[in-house]
């Protein structure tokens, strides 16, 4: 059975929160609470949740050049939220080579990209070799691109194959090229949802400590929250504080990356996907809770293009980038477009009042001539 929300009995009132956010100090798990309630009017919340971002990162709107590859969709794992995933002998299960891998990489790079984004499934007969060579020949090949490869569900897996040390994993993955760690794999970390949406992958101990481990060799890393499914604001409000305290540990998150559940194709199809509504709270509330991370990320492909450009006012400073192949989405019954041009993905953080910067992963500015791009200075945050 599922927890209901914490009582509000003693509910704290939306003038302290005011007040907080004016002085910027941190609201505390109540507060916070608070704020998912109907009750607490969404522009208010949007408009308080703007002061920290213009605050943090003025009228900027990142946007970045990406490809992602999903070098697999078989996986051991079958995570109820999941409509990507395919079992070992399933006619839509892929496995890619490497000439395909690193086509991909030659595609990226003749596009201008700067980042790839890499994460799979967890094959059945893969071993832990299979995946670092894909970090390596990528890397080798090409070296501008920023490999921004596997969640801690990853790591974790690596580890179990080869019974070593996660530290020792993520330290030859770096050495191999591995530049930074997605946010994926965090879905709700509180184990009343978890066990019932993801029981067997890395558990909340586990993705913490992969995370602690990368940061602690150097490697900056995202954060995620899968949110619109079976949890509710107790559990969101129990997620963002646990990122929380981390951030306040290590410092090596940049970004936080709300995404709405798709349930189209999944186990979970029966519920209906949130609300624009829902998802700007969200971002507003992940905006004042999460004081010690520099960024939000408004993920334009899973939010749709209207909401990710509305996000921008509701505490989001950048909205991923132009995405090319991206897989997971889409078999979840995404209707946004596979990839947005520059000039498009431009022309809507301008229309919604912000100024465009591309963007390395690592929020340097970009300067570029064409598919030629340099790292530049990186934009002061406060
Ligand atoms: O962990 C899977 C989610 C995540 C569905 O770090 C789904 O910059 C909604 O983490 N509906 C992977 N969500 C994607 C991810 C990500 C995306 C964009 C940018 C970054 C970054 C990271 O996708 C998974 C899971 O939480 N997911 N299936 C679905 N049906």
């Amino acid at each position: 059975m599922i927890r209901a929300a914490s009582p509000s009995v003693a509910r704290p009132s939306l003038d302290v929160v005011r007040e907080k956010v004016g002085a910027g100090a941190r609201l505390d798990a109540a507060e916070a609470e608070m704020l998912w309630d109907d009750s607490v009017d969404l522009h208010e919340l949007g408009e308080l949740a703007n002061i920290v971002r213009e605050r943090k990162n003025g009228n900027v709107g990142y946007y970045n050049i990406n490809t992602h590859l999903n070098p697999t969709n078989v996986c051991v794992y079958r995570c109820t939220f999941c409509a990507f995933r395919a079992d070992l002998r399933e006619a839509r299960g892929y496995v890619m080579s490497d000439e395909q891998i690193l086509e991909r990489g030659r595609e990226a790079v003749e596009a201008g990209s700067t980042e790839m984004h890499i994460v799979g499934g967890l094959h059945h007969q893969k071993p832990y070799d299979w995946y670092l060579n894909i970090i390596r020949i990528l890397h080798d090949a090409y070296p501008s691109l920023h490999l921004k490869a596997w969640t801690p569900v990853e790591i974790n897996w690596f580890s179990h194959l080869t019974k070593r040390p996660i530290r020792e994993i993520l330290a030859e993955m770096k050495e191999a090229g591995l530049g930074s760690l997605p946010g994926g794999g965090a879905e709700i970390f509180h184990p009343e949802v978890r066990d019932k949406i993801c029981e067997h992958k890395a558990d909340t101990k586990e993705w913490f400590a992969i995370h602690r481990a990368a940061h602690e060799l150097g490697l900056r890393s995202n954060a995620t929250m899968l949110y619109g499914h079976i949890e509710n604001a107790f559990h969101r409000t129990d997620h963002l504080l646990k990122l929380r305290e981390l951030q306040d540990e290590t410092g090596g998150f940049q970004t936080f990356i709300p995404l709405a559940f798709h349930p189209d194709n999944t186990k979970l199809s029966h519920i209906p996907k949130p609300s624009a509504a829902m998802s700007l709270r969200t971002m507003a509330i992940a905006r004042l809770v999460l004081d010690n991370f520099d960024h939000m990320k408004a993920y334009w492909i899973m939010l749709g293009i209207g909401t990710a450009q509305a996000s921008l006012a509701y505490g989001a400073d950048d909205i991923d980038g132009t995405v090319r192949h991206e897989l997971i989405y889409h078999d979840a019954g995404a209707t946004t477009p596979e990839i947005l041009s520059v000039d498009e993905i431009r022309r809507l953080i301008r229309e919604a009042g912000r100024e465009p910067v591309e963007r390395d992963t690592l929020y340097h500015r970009v300067e570029r001539d064409g598919a030629n791009w340099r790292s530049a200075e990186k934009l002061v945050v406060r």
